[in-house]
């Protein structure tokens, strides 16, 4: 009838109290039968927990013996007394007081022979050398080991306290949530990276996007809609920021007259995520640093917009040659940042009216000048996190766009339609990643340390 206590609840004020706690044994240093030592790790958090055969435990030489030959990893149900320890106990994931142990059950016992990966290695920094750092391939194989190390135990909360927050602010926004289909009949996006499969003998494919429903959403009288759902694409990228399924953070909304009310919507949802970040996750912040040193990412309380034009000067005046009308490739992007944070101190801004060209078929011309279009990209560290754009919501220019792109009407002729049963207001919304944008904020050096059992074009499992 005793209840679990959880290792994030052990502190100095339980001091004298009896507890309940299960965890897995990190380290087990018992050496006599007089003494019995043990590490135990709950989540990212470990506990340092001693059994003596003193009077006030009376734990017997047996159950010592018991103690020392329990395996790392194994999982114990504990019942001890909270007490303050001899020495001051530094770091922050061991706890600051320790368990004398009374009674001890073994509810599953871990092989003794070694596991194919070690949490410890897993948990190494990649600066310690004195031991090869798990290679990420391993990690990966074996994720369910590797998920166990601090860091990671971290990462995972973090991600979780992004969709929190993005949905906090949203709702607060008034934004309904939505979620639109996955199985699709083509791609939403352009290009040929879907992945294809068998409908009931018709041609499908997984979403590529939400891009085409949260619009018909628009048109269905919605207003201001959000979803946080997968997102498929078949590119065959080895990058350290693609993945073959992600988690789209999709918004779509209603305009007054000019997109720059959907970058504001971006501005503070993305400083209110940061903030709380900062606020509420210090302690994972912290972990994370120590496996993955990283410096706070450096944003401004008005998130810095630059235009396109703009953006394409200051490369220009640094010596990188791009083409005006063309899209900016993964170096010059980069190159970019690091311009901007010379200039701006800021790790966090806004690219806006990107050339028509290199935008899809859905995405609004500027009124003033068709070779670009009221779209913005947003990134972190030099690194694109958001796409966005004012949508088209003449149906006649719509389908004239997506003919000219090359877009197979037939497949997105309810899309269409949508725009002509009764008119749809100007409108406009973004996606961002919800992988990269954790990657990105932490200074991560690749995507599938965010994704808790990623999908590469070389991994589909576990
Ligand atoms: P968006 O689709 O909105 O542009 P994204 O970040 O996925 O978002 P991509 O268009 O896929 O961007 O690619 C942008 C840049 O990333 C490309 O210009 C290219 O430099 C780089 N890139 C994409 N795929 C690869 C790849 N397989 N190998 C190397 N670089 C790649
Ligand atoms: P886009 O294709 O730019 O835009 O995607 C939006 C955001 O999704 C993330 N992203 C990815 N993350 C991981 N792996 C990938 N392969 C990958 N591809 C994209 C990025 C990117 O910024 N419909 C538009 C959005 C809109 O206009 O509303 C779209 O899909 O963070």
């Amino acid at each position: 009838g005793k209840k679990l206590t959880s290792f994030s609840y052990l502190g100095e004020e339980m001091v004298g109290s009896e507890v309940l706690v299960r965890g897995r044994v990190e380290t087990n240093r018992t050496k006599s039968s007089r003494l019995g030592f043990l590490v135990l790790r709950e989540r990212g958090l470990t506990v340092q927990c001693v059994a003596t055969q003193s009077e006030a435990t009376k734990v017997s030489a047996n159950m010592i013996k018991y103690i020392k030959q329990l395996t790392k990893e194994s999982v114990v149900d504990l019942i001890g007394i909270v007490v303050k320890p001899k020495d001051e106990v530094k770091g922050t994931t061991q706890k600051k007081v320790e368990i004398q142990v009374r009674k001890l059950y073994c509810v599953v016992r871990a092989p003794s022979n070694p596991p194919p990966l070690l949490v410890e290695d897993a948990a190494r920094s990649e600066e310690e050398s004195e031991r090869p750092v798990a290679n990420q391939d391993t990690r990966l194989n074996y994720r369910a080991i590797d998920l166990r190390t601090p860091a990671n135990q971290a990462i995972f909360s973090i991600r979780c306290q992004v969709e929190t927050a993005f949905r906090e602010f949203l709702l607060f926004n008034d934004f309904v949530g939505i979620n639109t289909p996955k199985l699709m009949a083509g791609g939403s996006e352009g290009g040929s990276a879907v992945f294809r499969l068998d409908y009931f003998g018709q041609p499908a494919c997984l979403a590529q996007s939400p891009q085409l429903h949260k619009q018909m959403a628009i048109c269905g009288g919605l207003q201001r809609v959000f979803e946080v759902g997968p997102v498929s694409r078949a590119e065959k990228s080895f990058t350290h920021r693609h993945l073959c399924e992600f988690i789209g953070l999709d918004v779509e909304m209603e305009i007054l007259s000019h997109y720059s009310e959907i970058m504001d919507i971006v501005d503070e949802l993305f400083v209110q995520i940061f903030t709380k970040l900062n606020e509420r996750c210090t302690k994972e912040l912290e972990a994370v640093g120590k496996q993955f040193p990283f410096l706070p990412l450096k944003f401004l309380p008005k998130t810095l917009r630059l235009t396109f034009a703009e953006g394409i000067q200051m490369l220009k005046d640094a010596g990188v040659e791009v083409d005006p009308l063309g899209d900016l490739n993964t170096e010059s992007e980069r190159k970019l940042g690091q311009l901007v944070l010379e200039k701006y101190d800021t790790e966090f801004y806004m690219l806006h009216r990107y050339p028509s060209a290199v935008r899809p078929f859905y995405t609004m011309p500027c009124e003033d000048d068709p070779r670009y279009s009221n779209s913005f990209d947003v990134f972190i560290r030099g690194e694109e996190i958001i796409s966005g754009a004012q949508r088209i919501h003449m149906p006649e220019f719509l389908e004239k766009r997506a003919g000219e792109c090359g877009i197979d009407l037939k497949t997105i002729e309810a899309y269409i339609d949508s725009f002509r049963y009764g008119a749809t207001p100007p409108h406009g919304g973004f996606g961002a990643g919800l992988e990269r944008v954790v990657m990105l904020f932490l200074a991560l050096d690749n995507i599938r340390k965010t994704s808790l059992f990623p999908r590469d074009p070389n991994r589909l499992a576990p």
